[in-house]
This record gives structure tokens, sequence and C-alpha cells, in this order.
């Protein structure tokens, strides 16, 4: 009986699934498409199951908590497979329980959240006689404690923002308002004038956040400064390339591309404009965001790609794109562009596909490896997450399910999970970032939770996927 009844309600979803999977049926046969081009519209991934891979991100995300726990409580990072943790500096910052706190709320694992919380209240100081770099910092464990405050409206959280933020500050004092790239948290001494646009641009959310929060302007004038500054610097085509000396205005590297060392400064000219409304970054990002297409967009093969390019001239420098590259229809979807958005995902799909988990850097022309390292990156997840919000096609849902399956199965170890020093062949590396955390996590349960988990509309995501929510009145 009860096998009868399994059957019939076999045959209903067998229909269900037939009904809604027809129109691209017809449109396949129509083309003459023997096959569906993307196997990731095949699957659908329903209600039921997204319910049960949210609660297996959560089990994961609870199984790398407990081994950071066991075996690098109070460091910075936990190293997974010697079992043993890294700091950063000479002392640690708790970048992993910052990073990971808001992520934690967010999942609902209240314990985990507490013992996180608490152990950043009573241990966490600033003070300390260290050079650290000031992007890092800034969009970690600035980032980090903004949102966890907003979460939690713990004042031990808005109070250690704020002496962070205090102590950032001298970055912002070079001739051109641009950040040298590291600070002494405690004498105030900087260093590294050669810095590139994602540190010198990244920075206007977090800084800005700390305004509203406090109701003092000067963090959000000074990160606003060194973005507009950044922007000004573009070439006349709107882009910007990969060194510049904050002291001069110089640059001293003209490659131009999407990817790490730029990527971020492109993503605040919109998100600045989402958060905070002001209108001045949605012109820099308004007239940057065309040239950035024209550019560094590549169509290859019929499909769409972001390469180099010389900043000056436009000309092609390099077919490179990557892991870091992907955060891009996730922007470009932000953005309103979401038919390129889509086009450049499928890009991602396949960049995926070629080893089972995508490469740090990638020749799109030659679909060879250039950089074969994985290191747990969230960028192409975070993309599946914004296209599904956006489109609401089921396929962004199945292609998360892949990469959530191929992550577990090829990066979960015995503690924690760990980068990939090849995804050729699967060989490990003994590191686990706290942006697993603070992202790679969180956009995997965020695209398979139900939706009022977060009001993604009412929120602004900075770089390193903390979520922040706009102040309406400084106080
Ligand atoms: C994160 O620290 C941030 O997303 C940053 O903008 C660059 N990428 C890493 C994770 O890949």
């Amino acid at each position: 009986m009860a096998r009868t009844k399994n059957r019939a309600i076999l045959v209903i979803e067998e229909n269900k699934l037939l009904i809604k999977l027809l129109p691209r049926i017809l449109l396949a046969a129509t083309l003459g498409i023997s096959k569906l081009s993307h196997a990731s519209t095949q699957e659908v991934v329903t209600e039921k199951e997204a319910a049960q891979l949210a609660q297996q991100v959560k089990n994961e995300t609870r199984h790398a908590w407990q081994s950071y726990k066991r075996h690098a409580w109070g460091h910075d990072a936990l190293k997974p497979l010697s079992k043993s943790a890294h700091d950063w500096y000479a002392r640690s910052l708790l970048m992993t329980p910052v990073d990971a706190l808001d992520t934690l709320l967010l999942m609902g694992l209240k314990n985990e959240a507490d013992e996180a919380r608490e152990l950043i209240a009573s241990k966490l100081s600033f003070d300390q006689d260290m050079e650290v770099q000031n992007f890092e910092i800034t969009i970690r464990l600035l980032g980090g404690l903004l949102s966890s405050y907003q979460m939690t409206q713990d004042p031990r959280l808005l109070s250690l923002a704020k002496d962070l933020g205090q102590r950032l500050l001298p970055v912002f004092e070079s001739p051109t308002g641009m950040p040298y790239t590291h600070v002494n948290l405690r004498t105030g001494k900087v260093s590294g004038k050669v810095s590139n646009p994602a540190e010198t641009g990244t920075l206007l959310l977090e800084f800005g956040m700390l305004s509203k929060l406090t109701g003092n302007p000067v963090y959000y004038d000074k990160a606003k400064r060194a973005l507009v500054a950044t922007y000004e610097h573009r070439s006349k085509l709107g882009l910007v390339g990969s060194a510049i000396d904050v002291e001069t205005g110089t640059w001293i590297n003209k490659d131009a591309h999407i990817g790490g060392g730029i990527d971020s400064y492109y993503e605040y000219l919109y998100k600045c404009w989402k958060l905070f409304g002001d209108q001045d970054c949605k012109n820099m990002w308004d007239s940057s965001i065309p040239g950035v297409n024209q550019y560094l967009g590549d169509e290859v093969r019929g499909e769409l790609w972001y390469g180099h390019a010389d900043m000056e001239t436009g000309s092609r420098k390099a077919s490179q794109y990557g892991a870091l590259d992907a955060f891009m229809p996730a922007l470009l979807a932000l953005g309103g562009d979401v038919d390129r958005a889509k086009r450049l995902q499928e890009s991602n799909l396949k960049m995926w596909r070629l080893h089972g988990t995508e490469p740090e850097a990638l020749n799109y022309q030659t679909m060879q490896a250039t950089s074969p390292e994985y290191a747990l990156r969230p960028e192409i997840i975070e993309s599946a997450y914004y296209l599904y919000h956006y489109t609401g096609d089921n396929k962004y849902r199945a292609m998360g399910k892949e990469f959530f399956r191929d992550f577990v199965k090829r990066c979960r170890s015995e503690v924690g999970f760990t980068a990939l020093k090849d995804v050729r062949n699967g060989s490990r590396e003994d590191s686990m970032e706290s942006f697993v955390f603070a992202e790679t996590f969180k956009y995997f349960y965020l695209l398979f939770a139900p939706k009022a988990t977060i009001n993604f509309d009412a929120v602004t995501f900075n770089t390193e996927a903390h979520p922040f929510k706009q102040v309406q009145q400084t106080k």
C-alpha cells in the first residue's frame, strides 16, 4: 500500500517536473539541440531539498567551527592538516571568530555564536605594537564587528570597532588621501606607499558604517576621499591599474582587470550608493562600468569572460580569469545588468567544472589552469546566490548544490576544511582562511535557506560578506 502511494507521489512529482521543464525542452527541440547545453538547467532543487542542503551547510559550518575550537581557539585561523593554529601577526586578532560571528548568528547556531562573542569581547585588544594591513583588517575585523553589532546590539562590539577605526585612521594621511597599506596599531606609524585600487577603494562601507553608528563623520569622510582619489586617477577609459603610489598618485602598474587587487574597488562604487545613497558613488559607478565591460569583457567561443587590458589603451594583455573574478556576476546583477551576469555565471560554471573545483587563475583561451590552487574562495557561490535572488531561477540553486557537493567531497577533512594546492589532482594545503566562515559557508547557506533568513534588499554585504543595514539616524 505504502509502496503504491509512493509510486503515485513519484508519478505526480515527475509530471510536475515535466511541466516545469516543458518550455525548455520545446526550446531545445526548436533549436535542434538534442541535449540541453548546461547540465545545471536539468536539475531542480525542490524546497524540501533546499532545506536539507541548508541544514547540511549548517552541519559543515559546525564541523569547521568545532575544529577551530579544538585546535586553534583564540588564534587567527586553523591549520587543518597539521591540526594547529596560525596567527597573522605576533599576537592574534581573532580573525576567525570575528569573521564567523554573523554567519553563526544567521544560521541560528546560538551556542557557537555566544562563545565566539564572549571570546571577542573578553580577549580582543587592538592596543598592540604591531604593523597590520589596513585593507584586510578593515574588511574582516571592522566589517565583522559592525555587522555583528547590528545583529546583537552588544555595545562591546561597537566599542571595539570604534577603537579599531580610530587606530586605522593614520593610514589616510598621505598627500593624495589614498591610504598607506600598513599601520602600527599602537603607534600609528604608517608604511607601504605602493598600493592598489582594492586596498585604496574598499573601505567606505566599513568606515562609513562606523560614522553612521557613532555619529562621527571623520571615518566616512576619510574613506570617501580615498575612494574618490582612486577614481580620479582612472584612465580616460574608466579603468584603473594594478599598483599605484599613494604619495604621488603615479601608476606603478597599468594592468587593468577585475581580479584580486582591483575587484572590490568597483564593488564599493556601487555598494556605497546602495548603502548610503551617496550620489557621487553612483556617478562614479556609472562612468566606470561601461569601460570595464567594453575593454575587459571578452567574447570567446560565444562565452563571456573578463580579461586583462592596458588601462590607457584598452589593448588586451592577458586572457586571464579566476576564482576572485567570479564575484563579477553578483556585482553585475546588483548593478542591474542581469543578462550579462547570467552569461558570466555560465563561464564561472565552466571554470568550476574543468577540474571539479575552480582554480585561482585560468587562461580562458586555452582553458588551462595557470594558478591551480583553490583557497576555499566564496565568489562563485556569492554570484549563484545573487542570481538566484534576482532571477528566481532554480538553476542557480542546482549550481550551488553542485559547488557544495564538490566543496565537501574535495575539501572536507577530519579537522575543518582544507584549501587545495592543485585542483587538477586534489592535493591539499594546510590552510583554512577566516573568509570560509564569513563568506563561503554564509553564501552557501543563504542560497538554500528560506528567503526570510535575511532581507536581501535591505542589507548591503561588504566584500567579506558582512551584511550592513542602513542606519536612518546617527546617534
Ligand atoms: C575576501 O577576503 C574578500 O572577498 C576580498 O574582497 C577578496 N577575496 C577574499 C575571499 O576570496
